[in-house]
């Protein structure tokens, strides 16, 4: 039985309605999608393989409309670390609110300068992104340590500018996904704690930039278009036999 009318116009209207809410490159792949040629083919396939294609197209007309970018800057002027480790009671942390389960795909330092205290090394400060639920190591974060292989002599490092991208200043994974609650804990903590109660280091200027999306339009029309491929795959081995 048919679900939707085989008329061309019938389709025209449809490929307008689910076009209509999404910006201008998204509609023009979908339009190229469900094009008249594009169209005549799903023509010839069972009403199964013609409702998939249309809920493939509408699906990703919802993902891509819903794709978006955010860039969150935060000042760290004030930051200290106290404590080895984290989340530890002493250390400065703030949460960042962002979209259920956001890619956080990119962090940048702009003007970073630290003091040090009670004979802290540099190369001890280390800047946490993290999941909500982390509460220590193992976990889902993005960690990183802006002055490798600083002493404490001077006490006073940078301003520099950089960003969470050499491996060799990261202590774990780099990009990741946000929970649901979309929450991003945000916290400075020491790899050694020289100084006891006392502060191993203060953030004397510098902002942190992190830029969040949710989803990978890209990756998930990728997806999209490699499961449409498939199913037809499978639907003409399927009619071949
Ligand atoms: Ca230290």
């Amino acid at each position: 039985m048919q679900q939707f009318g085989s008329s061309p116009n019938r389709k025209s209207r449809h490929v307008r309605r689910v076009a209509k809410n999404v910006s201008q490159p998204h509609q023009n792949m979908i339009k190229k999608l469900l094009s008249p040629s594009a169209v005549s083919h799903l023509s010839g396939l069972k009403t199964t393989s013609k409702r998939l294609a249309l809920l493939a197209a509408a699906g990703l007309a919802f993902i891509t409309s819903n794709a978006f970018a955010t860039v969150v800057v935060v000042d760290l002027t004030g930051f200290r670390t106290f404590d080895a480790g984290f989340p530890g009671a002493l250390n400065t942390q703030q949460t960042l609110n962002f979209a259920p389960n956001e890619q956080v795909v990119s962090i940048t330092f702009t003007n970073l300068s630290i003091q040090l205290s009670n004979g802290s090394f540099g190369e001890e400060f280390v800047i946490s992104a993290n999941q909500s639920s982390n509460s220590g190591d193992p976990g889902t974060f993005w960690d990183y340590r802006p002055f490798p292989g600083a002493e404490d002599d001077p006490s006073t490092l940078g301003p520099i500018n950089g960003a969470f991208t050499s491996p060799s200043n990261q202590f774990a994974s780099g990009p990741f996904a946000l929970l649901a609650d979309g929450q991003l804990l945000l916290y400075v903590y020491e790899t050694f704690n020289d100084g006891g109660a006392a502060v191993d280091a203060t953030v004397l200027s510098g902002t942190l930039t992190i830029t969040t999306q949710v989803p990978e339009p890209s990756t998930v029309a990728l997806a999209c278009v490699g499961l449409g491929g498939v199913l037809i795959m499978l639907w003409r081995r399927r009619v071949a036999l």
